[in-house]
């Protein structure tokens, strides 16, 4: 006879019909979502989660960054919850799964133990972090990054968006600053499931990716100080030209990285003229240059060369050059012992699998710093992500919430 939740499986339809559902929220104009973080399309997520987590028996709890955790209680009080989470912001030309697919399917598990009778002896939370996107305040994973003391809650809440609005102001504007001290939470175990957000799944033909490490990163704003003058009759000769400046720095990014291959990336998605009018030379660039690597030293090579090449090419202009990093992690290693149990429920489920690096950051890159932690990844068509067309398919969504449920379920123990 089977054991107690041997042969367990996730509802798929009911996994997929809440994507969508959630995908109504803060629409994008292209089959994607803009729920940008403390938005009022953010609060309106945020509050359909919720009516599904209580529904399913769920309470929540939400602390001073606005991280909400929603627990389904376990048999022994006194033990370390196993916490489940993702993010439901979005980019502002976002898809409809990075992030919210590991919310959700945390929801999906919990409602899948419900369905199952099943009680395990550790608690089991489901979270949604603030802000992991760091899209409109940077840096990203800024309040998992608060809750594992990397970062000060008073940095976080200083944090300002293109409109100088700042992130305390906007969680208190929607209403979700929560009770809770951030960071006074302990977890027995992480898991976080999530698209790979690249090719590698769908080219090996892989269901499942066991996530072994994520790659670090910086995030280098640079400010880039030119002089305004009318790109008509300001001759060449007389420039000071902030704009030429980013376009050198751009292209030697992209040289530095391909210098550095494999494993390295770089590269600007960010930036801001002013005064950003067509017939002004302008006065200040600002942008932010995006490098990672797996390799700690490769990718502080990278950085201090970046540093020094672009001090050299704003010399050569006349162009005053500041940087200041606004983001940074070093480079993964995510808990043996869970990713063990992720590769075992694989394979006790019949799912092709394969060691992966994550190429994205995520929450739990910071959640690892205090609690064991590990993630499980799906496949995503053409590897595309941060982009309105990303998708993936009901089998690939579910196999990895699957793989969560059982691996889940190993850690928090099921209740005799
Ligand atoms: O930037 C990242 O890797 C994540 O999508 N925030
Ligand atoms: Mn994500
Ligand atoms: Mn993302």
């Amino acid at each position: 006879m089977a054991a107690p939740g041997e042969n367990m499986r996730v509802n798929a339809d009911r996994l997929w019909d809440c994507l969508m559902e959630m995908a109504k929220i803060g629409p994008g104009i292209a089959g994607g979502n803009n729920r940008q973080t403390l938005t009022d399309a953010d609060a309106a997520g945020r509050r359909l989660f919720q009516s599904w987590c209580e529904a399913a028996g769920l309470t929540m709890g939400v602390d001073t960054m606005g991280n909400m955790f929603m627990t389904r209680p376990g048999t022994d009080p006194d033990a370390l919850p196993v916490y489940i989470g993702s993010h439901l912001d979005t980019q502002p030309t976002g898809g409809k799964y990075d992030g919210v697919l590991g919310v959700l399917a945390g929801l999906e598990v919990v409602r899948s133990l419900n369905d199952l009778n099943i009680k395990t002896k550790h608690p089991i939370v489901v979270t949604n972090w603030t802000n992991e996107e760091g899209a409109r305040f940077a840096p990203a994973m800024l309040a998992s990054g608060v809750f594992a003391g990397v970062l000060t809650q008073d940095y976080a809440y200083g944090r300002k968006d293109m409109d100088g609005k700042s992130f305390g102001e906007e969680l208190a504007r929607i209403g979700w600053v929560g009770d809770e001290t951030v960071g006074a939470r302990k977890m027995h175990a992480y898991f976080e499931y999530h698209i790979e957000q690249g090719p590698i799944l769908e080219a090996e033909d892989k269901q499942i990716g066991v996530v072994t490490h994520c790659q670090g990163l910086w995030w280098l704003e640079f400010t880039l100080t030119g002089r305004e003058a009318h790109t008509g009759s300001t001759p060449m000769t007389m420039r000071v030209n902030a704009g030429l400046a980013m376009a050198r720095i751009m292209e030697m990014v992209q040289t530095v990285a391909m210098e550095n291959q494999p494993g390295c990336v770089g590269g600007v998605g960010q930036v801001k003229f002013s005064p950003n009018s067509r017939n002004v030379l302008p006065g200040t660039v600002v942008f932010t240059v995006d490098i990672r690597s797996p390799d700690q030293g490769k990718l502080d090579a990278m950085r201090a060369r970046i540093e020094t090449e672009a001090a050299d090419i704003c010399s050569a202009l006349g162009v005053g050059c500041a940087v200041e990093a606004v983001g940074h992690f070093d480079p993964v290693t995510f808990d043996p012992t869970l990713v063990a149990s992720v590769r075992k429920a694989a394979e006790e489920l019949g799912y092709s699998h394969m060691n992966l690096i994550s190429g994205a950051g995520h929450d739990a890159c910071w959640t690892a710093k205090v609690a064991p932690s590990t993630m499980i990844m799906c496949p995503c068509v053409g590897g595309l992500s941060h982009n309105e067309a990303e998708e993936i398919s009901k089998e690939w969504a579910s196999a990895g919430c699957d793989v969560l449920l059982r691996a889940v379920v190993e850690t928090a123990e099921i209740a005799g």
